[in-house]
Order: structure tokens, then sequence, then C-alpha cells
């Protein structure tokens, strides 16, 4: 068969893995999708069809002539409750591309912005949300996939439920991917619901609240429906942080854009023959931060902090500064302040990732520009250099500015001894132990059409069933030829360390996984590693790479000891998945009940 310069592009890697169904009867993929190639050239005219991996360039946008927009702010901590909207709007995402179709966070249609607005609460006082759902569509603008589990509202509408991502909270308040509901008011089996309560009764962190809604969290992410949250406790918090106009957060994502600013969304998959609209990452070559595309931001010759947040589908990033004097200085992550702050001149992000960062720019000249620039690759971290195109590799500008003349430099300092190192002990004998795998299932071109935690379905009965107060360990062992962010609700949890194995040679039945290195029957071929940068501190989040066994220290109570403010132990339950919301829509997403 001649080559097609638009058929589909395996985007997870080429090795042969692990199949979870008979597969033999989709060999006609090839044939199919050429089929359908040779209409692409007919139907791109009209715009009709974007095909996954082979979307069409965005126009040619200049970097670095908008400034960065700053989301408002909505403090929640005085108990009244907050009620945020989801809308359908328009939002201009660069000086020159036009207005884009969006569906955003806010307390009214006037008002609604992407990324929605920052809500800040203060640690031990709760807060009251009330989400709603004003989306006026009969159903998502970026198309759903029918052929995978999702929603599947009787009377259609776009399905929506908001999740608060690294908070410890009720799960009636968790955003549950079945406790959706529609502006019509239909909603899922495990909606309670949209009065959502947030204790906050961890440490100072940064989450943040996005949809969760089963099947289509990747529409409705890349829609726009994300938002930053900031918990403060400022007794805890180390003295003289960088803060007010210092104090700025970066909420960084990918898009893809049509000339006339839609967004690019492929509504031809990867094996359309299984599924036909679902493509297992999405990867734009726009990069927008606070929903600008590569923008400025002035800066003071000062130390500023950075609130950080990967909020992409599927794009890794790992960021430096093109001035090779100035590091990020990472004081926190996911779980809040780090013992200890690291100093990088790389900061690796996956999707979902916060990091609380320093960056110190009083060495700068005035009137000079520092770029932030991306250098991961797509997929990570073997990628194809067909999604990361050269303007993926830039982020924003910081262009260094004078204070402005009578204001004074405040005494920021940079912390150290913030927070104690955590102590995960862990007791072999009575401490409960899960070997849980990461698996890619792929049609018989290869393309890939479902990812599995275990090898299991979001609807499979749940078998996480930690319980309350204990301590577990959990061996993520990673199948699929890419790093999977995987994300647990509930709690923060500690990385132990890594371990990388011969996946060929498991495969063959050469060697164990139940022998250590260096017996010579172990797949080991290392001995445990500890977590690397990107790994360490409290997280909600972390990187499983390919072939590696990650092991982490989960502990089923609060952070710091106690017991939670609310029963965790009540429907609807808890969810853990891979935080690549195209692998989390299908299928790489299991329920978690923990109980008493
Ligand atoms: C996954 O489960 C299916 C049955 O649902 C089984 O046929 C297959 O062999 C399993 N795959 C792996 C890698 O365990
Ligand atoms: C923008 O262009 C795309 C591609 O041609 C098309 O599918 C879409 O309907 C257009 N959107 C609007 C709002 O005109
Ligand atoms: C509480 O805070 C909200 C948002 O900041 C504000 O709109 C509301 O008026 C405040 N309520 C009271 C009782 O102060
Ligand atoms: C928050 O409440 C917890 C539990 O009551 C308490 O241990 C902690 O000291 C409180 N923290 C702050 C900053 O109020
Ligand atoms: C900001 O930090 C400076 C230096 O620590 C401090 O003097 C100032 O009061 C702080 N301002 C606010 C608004 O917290
Ligand atoms: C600024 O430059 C001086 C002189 O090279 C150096 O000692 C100092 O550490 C630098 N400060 C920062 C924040 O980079
Ligand atoms: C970083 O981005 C800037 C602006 O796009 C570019 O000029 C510079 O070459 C990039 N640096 C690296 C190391 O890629
Ligand atoms: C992995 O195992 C295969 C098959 O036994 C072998 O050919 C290969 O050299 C091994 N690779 C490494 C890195 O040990
Ligand atoms: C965990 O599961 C893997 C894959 O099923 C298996 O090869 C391995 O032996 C198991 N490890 C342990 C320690 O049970
Ligand atoms: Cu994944």
């Amino acid at each position: 068969m001649a080559e097609c310069s638009c058929s589909s592009k395996r985007i997870l890697g080429s090795r042969p893995l692990a199949s979870r169904h008979g597969i033999e009867d989709v060999v006609y993929v090839t044939c199919f999708l050429a089929v359908l190639c040779m209409q692409f050239t007919a139907a791109t005219a009209e715009g009709e069809h974007s095909f996954c991996q082979a979307l069409q360039p965005s126009p040619t946008l200049d970097p670095f002539v908008d400034e960065l927009p700053i989301p408002a702010t909505i403090d929640t901590s005085n108990g009244s409750q907050i009620i945020l909207g989801a809308y359908k709007i328009t939002q201009k995402l660069h000086r020159d591309l036009p207005a884009t179709t969006l569906y955003a966070y806010g307390t009214s249609q006037e008002t609604a912005t992407v990324p929605g607005p920052t809500l800040v609460a203060t640690r031990n006082h709760t807060s009251h949300i009330r989400y709603e759902n004003h989306i006026p569509d009969s159903e998502t603008f970026l198309i759903t996939d029918r052929t995978i589990h999702w929603a599947n509202p009787p009377n259609g509408g776009v399905p929506l439920v908001t999740h608060l991502h690294g908070a410890e909270a009720p799960s009636s308040s968790d955003g549950n991917p079945d406790a959706w509901y529609t502006a019509a008011g239909d909603h899922g089996a495990a909606f309670v619901t949209q009065n959502y309560i947030y204790p906050n009764s961890q440490p100072a962190s940064l989450f943040w609240y996005h949809d969760h809604t089963v099947g289509i969290t990747r529409n409705n992410v890349l829609a726009g429906l994300a938002g930053l949250y900031i918990l403060r406790s400022p007794s805890e918090e180390p003295a003289d942080l960088p803060n007010s106009t210092n104090e700025i957060p970066l909420v960084i994502q990918d898009k893809q854009f049509w000339p006339n600013g839609s967004i690019n969304f492929p509504d031809v998959g990867d094996s359309p023959s299984i599924h036909p609209n679902w493509c297992p990452e999405y990867f734009g070559d726009t990069i927008l931060v606070n929903g600008k595309a590569w923008p400025y931001l002035q800066v003071y010759p000062e130390k500023y902090r950075f609130r950080m947040l990967n909020a992409a589908n599927a794009r890794f990033f790992t960021l430096s500064l093109s001035d090779p004097t100035l590091k990020f200085i990472q004081i926190g992550t996911d779980g809040g302040f780090l013992p200890n702050p690291l100093v990088l001149s790389a900061l690796t992000l996956a999707p979902a990732y916060r990091a609380d960062v320093i960056i110190d720019f009083s060495n700068m000249t005035v009137g000079t520009t520092v770029y932030m620039n991306n250098s991961a690759p797509a997929p990570f971290p073997d990628g194809n250099s067909d999604f990361s195109p050269p303007s993926t590799n830039s982020v924003m500008a910081f262009n260094i500015v004078s204070r402005p003349p009578g204001s004074s430099t405040p005494a920021f300092a940079v912390p150290s001894n913030i927070t104690p190192v955590p102590n995960p002990t862990y007791n072999p004998t009575t401490d409960g132990y899960r070997n849980l795998t990461l698996i890619e299932l792929d049609d018989a071109s290869g393309n890939p059409i479902g990812a599995f935690l275990n090898n299991l379905s979001w609807t499979d009965p749940v078998t996480e069933t930690p319980k309350l107060g204990t301590v577990k360990v959990w061996d993520l062992i990673n199948f699929t030829p890419d790093a999977h962010p995987i994300h647990i609700h509930l709690i923060n949890f500690l990385m132990l360390y890594q371990q990388s194995f011969n996946q060929t040679a498991y495969e063959a039945n050469q060697c164990t996984l139940l022998k250590q290195f260096p017996d010579p029957s172990s797949c080991f071929t290392q001995p445990p590693q500890e977590p690397d940068v990107t790994q360490v501190g409290w997280k909600d989040t972390v990187i499983v790479y390919p072939s590696v066994v990650t092991r982490l220290w989960t502990k089923w109570s609060p952070r710091n000891g106690g017991t939670f403010p609310f029963d965790p132990t009540t429907a609807p339950g808890y969810a853990w998945h891979c935080h690549i919301v195209d692998h989390e829509d299908n299928d790489m997403m299991r329920p978690l009940a923990v109980q008493k």
C-alpha cells in the first residue's frame, strides 16, 4: 500500500506490548486509514477532518507580544459559599489570533476566564464552593468519542464535574468522574451534590481545580475548564517569601489552532475503526501561559515566586532559563514546601505537576529579556520530534524593567530548613503491599487503543481498598513505552525508589521480578534508585517511567497525622489514574475505596 502522508503516526512508541484482548479482528485498520487519508485532501478545504497526530499547523504567531494575564483571585476563607459556574465564552489567546471558543469557570458569564479565577483559601477555614453547569451546548464542541466509556447523559448537554486536585476532601466533594451533571439536570450515578466543601486542613500548597467527567475530561480540560487554588497557612509559611506583585501564577498548557482561532482537536483517532475519534495523546504546537500564547511578563530585578502548574493534556515541560546564571530555586511541590530548596537549571513538570519556584532576577540588567524555554520530548521521555516543533521550545519571556521611582524593593528571601524531612516508615510484615501494572493495548498495526491500570477498567469492581490510617506500599510496574504521571486522590504520598528492569527479557519469560538485583534470574538491571528531582517531596502525582518499577509509600490518613475532619470511607469514593487526560479517559483510571 502506498505511503500516505497523512496516515496516523504511532505516538506512544514502537515496542510490542502486552495486549489486553485478542486483536486479530482489527487488521483492516491500515486500509481504513488509507481511505480516510484519500478523503483528507478533499476534506481539509472545508476543514472537516483533523487527524490524530497529524494536525494542520497553527497559524504562525509572533511570540512575546501579549502581556501575561493574571487570573482574578477569589478569597474563599470567610466561609461564604462561592458560586463558580462553567460558561461557554470566547477569549483572545493571542494578539493576532481571532477569539477562541472555550469553556471557562467564573462567577458569571461576563467574568468567566481561561484559566479560571484563582481561589484562595486559608488553612483550617472551610471553603464552600457551589459548582454550576451553564454550558448551553447539546454536546461538547470538541468531539466526544462515544466508543470509550463516557458519561453519556440521556438528554444530551455537556456533563461536568469538578475535582480539586490535591485536596483532602470528602468524596462527595471530590469530583468523582461519575458524579457529573448537565445544565439540564441529568446526573451520573455517583452524584451527591453540587455544593462542595473543602476543609483545607492540609499544609499550605497549590492545588488546581479542573473538570473530571468520565470519558470527556480531556475535552473539557482542553476547552478551558481549569484554574488554580492556593491554600495559605500564614503562621507556617517561611518569612519574606516574594509576595503581591512578586508572586505570580503560571498555568502552562499547549493547544493547536485553526486560522479562525478555534481549537484544532482531532476528530479522526489513531485507530478509527475501533475508536473513531480518540487520540492517545493531544499535543499542540502553541504554548500558552495563563491563557496567552508565549506571553511576556515585566519583572523588576528582584526575587519572584512563581506558582507553576502544568495543565496540559499530555505534554511534559522541561523548563530552562536562557541566562545560564539564573536558576529555578524550587521550594515546593504538589504537597507544599520542600524541606530545603532545590537549585535547578532544568525543571521538569509532568501534566498536573505543581512547582513553587523562586527566580532571582537581581543581577539582570534593566532592558534585557530572559526567556523560559522548553526541551521536554513528547511523548515523554523518548519523544518524537513531530510533536515538539520549534514553536514548543519557547514558553514565555521576562522583560527586565526598573521599579517605579519611589517604590522600594522588599527584603525578599530564599528560605531554608522549611519543613521537616518526611520519614516514611514501613513494616513489610504488617503493612500492606500492592503490585500494580501499567499496560497499553494496541491494535494490529501497533496503534494504541487504550491503556489500563492492573489490566482493569474504571468500571471493574474496586481493588484498591486501603484501611483508613494504614500504610501501603504500591509498586507501579510500567510495561508501556512512555512515562505516565500517576495521580492518587485524597492523599499525598512519597516516592521511595524506582528500579529499571529488562522488559524484553521479562516478556520472554527469561527472568523474574520476584528476585532482587543482582540475582541472575532477576529482571532488574540495577539496584533500587533514589527518586530523581522530579519525584521528590510530598506528591499527589508522580512520574512513573517506562520499564521501571516505581515504589510509592502511601499512608491513608491526613498528611499531618490525626484524623480527617470528614469520613473518607463514605460513597461515592475516590479515584487514582494517569494524568495524561487522554489516557485517563480511555481507560487508565481505577476506583479507590478507603475502608474503616
Ligand atoms: C488482561 O486481561 C485480559 C482479560 O480481560 C487477558 O486476556 C489478558 O491476557 C490480560 N493481559 C495482561 C497483560 O495481563
Ligand atoms: C474554524 O475552522 C475550522 C476548520 O476549518 C472549522 O472546522 C470550524 O468550524 C471553524 N470554526 C468557526 C467558529 O468558524
Ligand atoms: C466573603 O468573601 C466573598 C468573596 O471574597 C465576598 O463576596 C463576600 O461578600 C464575603 N462575605 C462576607 C460575609 O464578608
Ligand atoms: C489546623 O487544624 C489542625 C487540626 O485541628 C491543627 O493540628 C493545626 O495546628 C491547625 N493549623 C493551623 C495553621 O491552624
Ligand atoms: C510582603 O513581604 C514583605 C517582605 O517580607 C513584607 O514586608 C510585606 O509586608 C509583605 N506584604 C504583604 C502584602 O504581605
Ligand atoms: C550576582 O552576581 C554576583 C557577582 O557575580 C554574585 O556574587 C551573586 O551571587 C549574584 N547573585 C545572584 C542572585 O545571582
Ligand atoms: C530560548 O528561546 C529563545 C526565544 O525563543 C530563543 O531565542 C533561544 O534560542 C532559546 N534557547 C534555547 C537554548 O533553546
Ligand atoms: C534485555 O534482555 C534481552 C533479551 O534477553 C537482551 O537481549 C538484552 O541485551 C537485555 N538488555 C539489557 C539492557 O540488559
Ligand atoms: C508483580 O506483578 C508482575 C506482573 O504481573 C509480576 O511479574 C511480578 O512478579 C509481581 N511482583 C510481585 C513482587 O508480586
Ligand atoms: Cu498515561
